[in-house]
């Protein structure tokens, strides 16, 4: 999936103003992820790491849910005795996208269209800004299968809605809706349904248009205030500004500014 418009049945990426769209599709099962959907997303948010024109992703799901996670039947083991490795699995197929997400110097904006559960929720909230529609619904269904959250749950849980609603939620199975969601500090913005695309697609176009530096170095900055002290923090923000003012787009944008214009980005 290298070309500008790259289309598989399971995963489609489409660039338009800058912004790669790419949307799960396999709705007849909430897009729950089966197989080839983890190369396929993979290989998308690695194009639009690479790619120059794209400087924003949108990540959405096609019908009526956003992602169901892992889907269940293609993990099942056979036989009750038999064995599977689960961490295997996150290694080869979840952990690299959450990763790639995490670590991609571009925003990447999550549009939840509908349920978002297991796999499927965490990797929304993996994303640096998610909006939801009111009607979705965060859920950490692990525990109904003996399994506890992953894909950056247990991390990005309790990071973004303390220990205590982490626990919780991941300890009862408790939906969240996206109201809620949005009140606790778990997402951005929960949206009439019908609001979110045109929303996501105008924040995300935004972005695009935006200062690449900017966008780049404060996911950077952000990302990496969890594992500094503020004195720590402090280094890291003069080296980033140090980068930011040394980049073109500091004086365009300055420049700007003082000519009553709108900048023009490199
Ligand atoms: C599904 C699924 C699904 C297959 C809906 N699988 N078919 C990583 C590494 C390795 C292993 C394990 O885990 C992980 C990470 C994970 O993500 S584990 C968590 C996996 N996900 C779940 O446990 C969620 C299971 N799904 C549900 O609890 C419900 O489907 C939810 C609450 C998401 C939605 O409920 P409803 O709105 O009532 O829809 P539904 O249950 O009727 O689902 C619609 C169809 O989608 C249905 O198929 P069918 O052929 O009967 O119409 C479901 O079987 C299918 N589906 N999730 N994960």
């Amino acid at each position: 999936m290298t070309d500008d418009n790259t289309q598989s049945d399971l995963i489609q990426s489409t660039i338009r103003d800058g912004v790669q769209f790419i949307t799960l599709n396999r709705p007849e099962k909430l897009n729950a992820f089966c197989e080839p959907m983890h190369a396929h997303l993979l290989a998308a948010l690695r194009d639009a790491t690479k790619n120059d024109a794209v400087r924003a992703v949108l990540l959405t799901g096609s019908g009526r849910g956003f992602c169901a996670g892992q889907d269940l039947a293609e993990r099942m083991p056979a036989t009750p005795n038999e064995k599977v490795d689960l961490g295997e699995t996150l290694e080869k197929f979840y952990n690299p996208i959450v990763r790639e997400i995490r670590h991609m110097p571009k925003p990447v904006i999550c549009a939840v269209n509908g349920i978002a559960a297991g796999a499927g929720a965490n990797l929304a909230l993996a994303c640096d800004i998610v909006l939801a529609a009111k009607s979705a619904k965060f859920i950490q269904p692990f525990r109904n299968i003996g399994l506890l959250p992953d894909s950056g749950g247990t991390w990005l849980l309790p990071a973004l809605i303390g220990e205590a609603r982490a626990k919780a939620i991941s300890l009862l199975g408790t939906p969240v809706a996206a109201e809620l969601a949005a009140e606790w500090g778990m997402i951005w913005q929960a949206l009439d349904d019908e609001a979110l695309m045109p929303t996501a697609t105008e924040l995300a176009t935004g972005l695009a248009a935006g200062s690449k530096v900017s966008n780049a170095l404060i996911k950077q900055a952000i990302n990496s205030s969890s594992s500094k002290t503020l004195d720590e923090q402090l280094d890291v923000e003069r080296d980033l500004q140090r980068k930011a003012s040394d980049a073109p787009d500091y004086a365009e944008g300055v420049a700007a500014f003082m000519e009553k214009r709108k900048p023009n980005f490199s």
